[in-house]
């Protein structure tokens, strides 16, 4: 019964959140509440241990507690219904809790969470009624229970266990109603400037490092949305307000009818450790985010751009960091960016880390201060400032590979956006410091791989890595973590040659 209860709650929910706001659906709400509160070190276990399925198991996670919690509330109210309704009630409040909390859902929004109350109250103490009736204790002695009444517990089970499908599986469909996926198909980009062509020496995929253009399927994703917000790109428009001379509102017809301009950019997060994954680069295509400022007209004193997106996120970005080549992104290899990528219309400022630059599902820009605005990160300890620091990774060998002595290829990638790599050196086990071989550049903003011969005699290795970048600064020794402005230190494989 208290299962029973549970899920009726929340399909009902679900179901009247369809109707105002995916977003407002009592268990995505929670789960959404539950990222924005998570303290960074377990955010960061979740997304070192779990990749990007984090949001899979917290969504299976709070499915198995809130189930075990039905369950035991069931168990305890064999005497009475309190121990039942207390935790429908609970659970409603939480639902409420968490909508209320969430930034870009109105006063509405409340409504789902309050009929998943109402209904899990109702539906447990209806059952827990009939099934009195049909299954009374044996304390007298007697046995009142009639066949009918346990048909008509049984019945009414099983109508509301279907019924809560219907309105699960109809909130599903609801709230897939606006078809994103129509929107994209309908949109054909030609950029007005295209990117140069990737050259052929760009990368070395065949050494083992990454291919020099990443396709959409695999660009790392990292966001806080548990859902991805759904805007059709007919529907969007973007406010540029706060400190300008002239508030502008576009649409997306708006930007399709100003220059389009195609950029090869390397997008990289600040929660990237030494050696990790969470780079990729694409070709966006988009408007100059700087003419449109220039357009707004900012006024003196704001040195601040903080953006929104859809689902509330923000993001701050240093005003004078929005460069010639900031964009205000549209595609990404010549596609409309992908919903999971911010389509329709996300920002790309290279050099910055994505969390104070690249914010996805934009919807409003306002010109403030730094004083005046600490955005979403920044709140939880995170730099305000956060340029991407000069980096490199060994690609070949792998952790603990064990690869043939003598004659073997050691590869990987650079990173320097907005200066460019100057030079990558290894060393085998503390050595001396040895050039590598750099792939041909494409712009100072993207990756750039390295690739070097090395004589490996048998035994256990150390190999690590660092760049030099083309203001002359060279990577140092010194570890830092992600938080707050980005990892640093020489990653550093250890490995074994066997003849
Ligand atoms: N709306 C929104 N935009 C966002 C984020 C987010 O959580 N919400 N995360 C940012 C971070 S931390 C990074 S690193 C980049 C990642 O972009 P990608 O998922 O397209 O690779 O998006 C940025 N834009
Ligand atoms: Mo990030």
């Amino acid at each position: 019964m208290g299962l029973i209860a549970v899920a009726a709650a929340l399909a009902a929910g679900h179901l009247v959140a369809a109707l105002i706001d995916p977003l407002a659906s009592p268990f995505l709400a929670v789960g959404n509440a539950a990222i924005d509160l998570t303290p960074h070190p377990v955010k960061d276990f979740a997304i070192r241990a779990f990749g990007s399925n984090d949001k899979v198991v917290l969504l299976t996670g709070m499915a198995v507690v809130i189930a075990a919690a039905a369950a035991l509330a069931g168990v305890l109210s064999r005497r009475g219904p309190l121990p039942g309704t207390l935790l429908a009630t609970a659970l409603g409040l939480v639902g409420v809790a968490a909508v209320l909390t969430r930034p870009a859902l109105g006063p509405a929004a409340v409504s789902a969470p309050l009929t998943s109350l109402v209904v899990g109250v109702v539906v447990f103490r209806r059952l827990h009624g009939f099934a009195r009736r049909a299954f009374p204790s044996h304390v007298d002695g007697e046995l009142h229970g009639s066949g009918l009444d346990r048909r008509r517990f049984l019945f009414t089970s099983a109508a509301v266990v279907a019924t809560a499908c219907v309105a699960g599986v109809t909130g599903r469909f609801l709230g897939g109603r606006v078809d994103v996926e129509a929107s994209r198909r309908a949109i054909r980009l030609t950029p007005d400037v295209a990117a140069p062509p990737i050259p052929a020496g760009a990368d070395f995929a065949g050494a083992g490092t990454p291919a020099f253009i990443t396709s959409n399927a695999d660009f790392y994703r990292v966001d806080t949305a548990l859902s991805v917000p759904r805007l059709r790109a007919e529907d969007w428009r973007l406010r540029v307000h706060g400190m300008v001379d002239r508030e502008l509102v576009l649409t997306y017809e708006d930007l399709l009818s100003r220059p389009l301009v195609e950029r090869t950019i390397s997008l990289c997060c600040v929660s990237n450790e030494v050696g990790g994954r969470y780079i990729s680069t694409a070709n966006f295509i988009g408007v100059s985010l700087r003419d449109l400022l220039t357009e707004a007209g900012v006024r003196p004193g704001a040195d601040q751009l903080v953006t929104r997106s859809a689902d509330g996120w923000t993001c701050g970005t240093p005003v004078e960091d929005v460069g010639g080549d900031a964009l205000l992104a549209i595609g990404m290899n010549g596609e409309p960016l992908p919903a999971e990528h911010g389509f329709p219309v996300r920002m790309v400022v290279p050099g910055l880390y994505g969390f104070v630059s690249a914010t996805k599902w934009l919807v409003d820009a306002e010109l403030t201060t730094f004083a005046d605005f600490d955005a979403y990160w920044v709140k939880r300890d995170w730099a305000r400032r956060a340029p991407i620091k000069t980096m490199s990774r060994i690609d070949r060998p792998k952790a603990f590979e064990q690869v043939p002595a003598g004659r073997f290829v050691a590869a990987g990638v650079a990173w320097a956006q907005h200066k460019g790599v100057d030079k990558v050196e290894v060393r085998i086990d503390g050595g001396a410091w040895r050039t590598t071989t750099l792939s041909t550049e494409v712009n100072v903003d993207t990756w750039r791989m390295w690739r070097v011969e090395l004589d490996l005699p048998a035994g256990a290795h150390t190999l690590e890595v660092r760049a030099t970048d083309r203001t002359g600064y060279t990577q140092t020794g010194d570890r830092a973590e992600p938080i707050p402005d980005g990892a640093a230190g020489w990653h550093a494989i250890a490995f074994t040659a066997r003849s």
